[in-house]
């Protein structure tokens, strides 16, 4: 190989590696770059039912792109390794040992550095922007989207192993589906009466603990009306995997509708309810001492 005889007619008669990696790498990243955000990318989940999910998706095409060149710098450089440094002839040799190399080192920590200090800063300002991206952020949000004052409260309760959803601007009514009304700003009251679960409305792009004692806010914005799945997404006992239940965002004639049959139909349960609260806790009180 033409490698093999540069090594041995001295270092300056070997070719510019460095400059050949960089020029294939170039070739590859303008080739692959586009069809990941274009082909591949409007197929990355969750989905644009709600502003949390188009949000998300956004931010998933964001990550993706700037991963691609990334792994194929990784790629171009394993399979220029293999193909050009690998081992000719018969005799096993050594490579040259290597003392450091400033530019090298230099050029890595600045950009393992931005790529990792911006993505923070993205994702920071991301979740202030969207009103916390549907994550959990406890009794007291710090996020909140622009018109949470007029945001529809719904509790979220789980237990072992179901969900059950409460309206406390509809009497406190509860159901064992989740229903929303589209285009208006939903504020859930994630709880649990027993271990921790996750509240996962996975087309919504909501995820949210549910903890005894705790009131775990979450916001979303539907904008499609269509059905949902909701799980558990937090591993909390044998039924686990059976934990899930399916939801709807309904037009608001059709919202009306329902939640008004769901406050007659379940008036005499309604009543035996405790009264709506942030939180539960079995009753009587159990105490360890
Ligand atoms: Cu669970």
């Amino acid at each position: 190989m033409s490698e093999a005889a540069a090594v041995s007619g001295g270092p300056g008669a070997e070719p510019r590696h460095g400059v050949r990696i960089a020029t294939i790498w170039a070739v590859a990243t303008a080739i692959v770059l586009p069809l990941v955000i274009w082909v591949v990318g409007p197929h990355i989940p969750p989905g644009a039912m709600s502003q949390q999910t188009r949000d998300q998706h956004q931010v998933d095409v964001v990550l993706t792109a700037l991963a691609t060149p990334i792994v194929l710098l990784i790629w171009v450089y394993f399979g220029y390794a293999v193909r050009v440094f690998r081992n000719h002839g018969t005799a096993v040799v050594d490579g040259p040992p290597i003392t450091g190399n400033r530019r090298i080192e230099a050029t890595w920590l600045i950009a393992t550095s931005a790529l990792v200090l911006g993505l923070a800063v993205f994702g920071t300002a991301d979740l202030l922007a969207t009103g916390g991206a549907g994550g959990g952020e406890g009794p007291n949000p710090v996020a909140k989207p622009a018109d949470w004052r007029g945001a529809l409260p719904v509790q979220v309760i789980g237990q072992q192993w179901l969900w059950t959803f409460r309206y406390p601007t509809y009497g406190g009514v509860e159901t064992t589906t989740l229903e929303l009304p589209v285009n208006r700003e939903i504020e859930f009251h994630v709880t649990s009466l027993d271990v921790v679960h996750s509240f996962w409305a996975i087309e919504l792009g909501v995820k949210a603990d549910a903890v005894l004692g705790a009131d775990n806010i979450a916001f979303d914005k539907p904008f499609e009306t269509g059905p949902f799945q909701v799980r558990c997404d937090e591993l909390c006992g044998l039924w686990h995997g059976h934990m899930n239940t399916t939801g709807r965002v309904l037009s608001d004639a059709n919202f009306a509708t329902w939640i008004t049959n769901q406050e007659r139909k379940n008036a005499a349960l309604t009543k035996q309810l405790p009264p709506y609260s942030r939180v539960y806790y079995p009753s009587p009180l159990r105490n360890a001492s």
